[in-house]
């Protein structure tokens, strides 16, 4: 192991309609740091951050409760410290796997996904949203299907904004396309109604190495195009994305920020068993059924910050 690299910071901002799943994703990030194959840790770097990390870890994991609607906009500064993998090649030509500890402080910004959108209320945050958005080394988009489905307006909190983006950074534009990394992450990939869709476009497979045997979506663009095809705007929303970003600049994942059902007390996902959520039926509050095991939480952020490590 060589000796810690720290990085510059990475500024990351989390774009999505109202209720795609932000905020959920963000309490998941420490869980998933710990949790990863490689230990890697999320630390927070001021009291009010690594009071939100715990809390909203907390919140997700032991009461498995979701968060509450974000009601203004937050930051956190944290830390993530990971293990990068380096290849090389030896002086006789034999490949070598160099480990390296990476330290990233990241400042992520998560506010209400109504901010994205065309409303009074949006308008008058609109340029605080610009400057943060500008100022981003990456941003992580969240594609929420069901949502889409019922109300279908993910485009809408999406190409105001995109359009003003493009305006505001026309200096700092690479060949016309907007210099941030763009992880565009179809959400809530847990959910049976993504999971039966994945199965009938034959691009659900199991992930290979996974400790829980979880599946995995083969090409997580086709998932999107066939989950897009139920409203009549959402699937205008990725190729919107690839006017304004270069392709190598946007990376699709399936995610799930509390993952799929394991029984309690097992390690092993059973086919069938799929959603990790139910609706109360007295309150009409969403709850986490099982145990939460992010999917692809800390993959787009290790991917935003620069990290090659898969
Ligand atoms: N099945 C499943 N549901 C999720 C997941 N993440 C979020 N949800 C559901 O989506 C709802 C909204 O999630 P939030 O994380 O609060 O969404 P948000 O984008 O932060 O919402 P705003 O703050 O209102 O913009 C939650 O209350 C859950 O019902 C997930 O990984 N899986
Ligand atoms: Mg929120």
């Amino acid at each position: 192991m060589e000796a810690m690299d720290v990085r510059s910071r990475c500024e990351i901002t989390l774009w999505g309609a109202p209720g795609s799943g932000k905020t959920t994703f963000l309490n998941a990030l420490s869980i998933a740091a710990a949790q990863g194959e490689q230990s890697s840790q999320l630390i927070g770097l001021n009291d009010a951050s690594a009071k939100a990390v715990t809390d909203g870890a907390h919140r997700i994991a032991v009461e498995r409760l979701f968060p509450a609607a974000t009601a203004a906009a937050t930051e956190v500064d944290v830390a993530l410290v990971a293990t990068e993998t380096e290849r090389r090649r030896s002086w006789d030509g034999r490949r070598l796997n160099v480990d390296r500890e990476v330290r990233i402080p990241l400042r992520i910004f998560d506010r209400p996904g109504g901010d994205f959108g065309r409303g009074a209320a949006a308008r008058g945050v609109r340029g605080a949203l610009l400057d943060q958005l500008a100022a981003s080394d990456g941003i992580v988009y969240f594609f929420d299907a069901i949502r889409e489905a019922a109300i279908g307006d993910a485009f809408e909190h999406l190409h105001g904004v995109l359009a003003q983006l493009s305006v505001r950074t026309g200096g700092a534009r690479m060949q016309g396309r907007l210099p941030q990394r763009m992880a565009f992450c179809i959400s809530k990939l847990d959910d049976e109604r993504l999971v039966r869709a994945a199965v009938e476009q034959g691009l659900l497979t199991r992930a290979p190495h996974d400790p829980h045997g979880f599946p995995m979506v083969r090409v997580p663009e086709l998932l999107y195009q066939s989950l897009s095809a139920a409203s009549d705007c959402g699937g205008l929303v990725l190729p919107a994305l690839g006017e304004y970003f270069a392709p190598v600049q946007i990376q699709i994942f399936a995610t799930s920020s509390i993952g799929f059902y394991l029984d309690d007390g097992s390690q092993d996902w059973k086919a069938g068993e799929l959603s990790n959520h139910w609706v109360d039926p007295d309150s009409g509050t969403a709850v986490i059924r099982g145990r939460v095991v992010p999917v692809n939480v800390l993959e787009p952020i290790m991917w935003l910050a620069g990290l090659e490590n898969e």
